[in-house]
């Protein structure tokens, strides 16, 4: 039986990466820092996953050798923490095309919902806030950044995750945007919807069992990449409760 949904943050709920970049921007001005980080340059940074790993990353690649820059790292990623939760309020950051309608289809079918992400919690709870309603909590299960040993691509998150929902891996379904984190959920024993981003144009989308380019809604189908197909275009409970079933039977 389809028991759960386990969706990553950024880039699959809501195109949150070009955000975290202005944030990181904003952070790097505020503290005199004359560093810039271009779309293009943040699209090859985020073959780091973590925010505060893809800092050190930079300033290791960028001023080796420079400890003192190390050392500013966790206050420079908390500026920039605090910046990007000013950006979604601001922006009034919405969700992707598919994802609140399948969200509700869940909750009304009392399939339990996960967040398996590498980004801090402050960043989950605004954008929660910015398109739920007040007290509203739509997931059952949050696992989020550093209560993961390792980031993604290693599968910690997403183990975390299937391991507080108390189920089987194959009971559930995990969307992604990102080649690190299809290869972490799929380590994590998990199937894979992807979902490609903005920011992931480029990345190998290998290993999904579907691959998209949003979840469509009625009269805005997505368009289909690789892998399994939906009707018209839209990924519906029911759609993926026929495609885990047909598995299952498979199997
Ligand atoms: C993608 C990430 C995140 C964000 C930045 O997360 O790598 O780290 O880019 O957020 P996801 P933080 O797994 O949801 O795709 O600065 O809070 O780490
Ligand atoms: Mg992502």
């Amino acid at each position: 039986m389809l028991k759960a949904l386990i969706f990553d943050v950024d880039g699959t709920l809501a195109e949150t990466e070009d955000l975290h970049r202005r944030a990181f921007n904003r952070a790097f001005s505020e503290l005199g820092l004359n560093w810039h980080w271009t779309p293009d340059l943040y699209a090859d940074l985020l073959k780091v996953m973590g925010g505060k790993e893809r800092l050190l990353h930079y300033i290791v690649d960028t001023y080796p050798g420079d400890n003192a820059l190390l050392d500013r790292m966790p206050a420079i990623h908390a500026l920039k923490t605090r910046h990007y939760g000013e950006f979604v309020e601001r922006g009034h950051l919405g969700l992707r095309p598919g994802i609140g309608r399948l969200i509700a289809e869940a909750r009304a079918d009392g399939v339990k919902l996960a967040v398996a992400t590498t980004t801090s919690r402050p960043n989950i709870d605004r954008l929660i806030r910015e398109n739920f309603p007040e007290g509203d909590e739509p997931f059952d299960v949050i696992a989020f950044g550093d209560e993961a040993r390792r980031k993604k691509p290693a599968p910690d998150i997403f183990e975390l995750a299937v391991e507080r929902l108390g189920i089987d891996p194959s009971e559930a379904i995990a969307f992604e945007d990102s080649a690190a984190g299809i290869r972490s959920a799929l380590d994590a024993g998990l199937a894979v919807l992807a979902t490609r981003s903005r920011y992931t144009q480029s990345h190998k989308l290998d290993g999904a069992f579907s691959a998209v380019s949003n979840l469509g809604e009625p009269g805005a189908p997505h368009d289909h990449l690789a892998g399994v197909t939906w009707p018209g275009g839209v990924v519906t409970l029911d759609a993926l409760r026929d495609w885990h079933a047909g598995r299952t039977l498979a199997a």
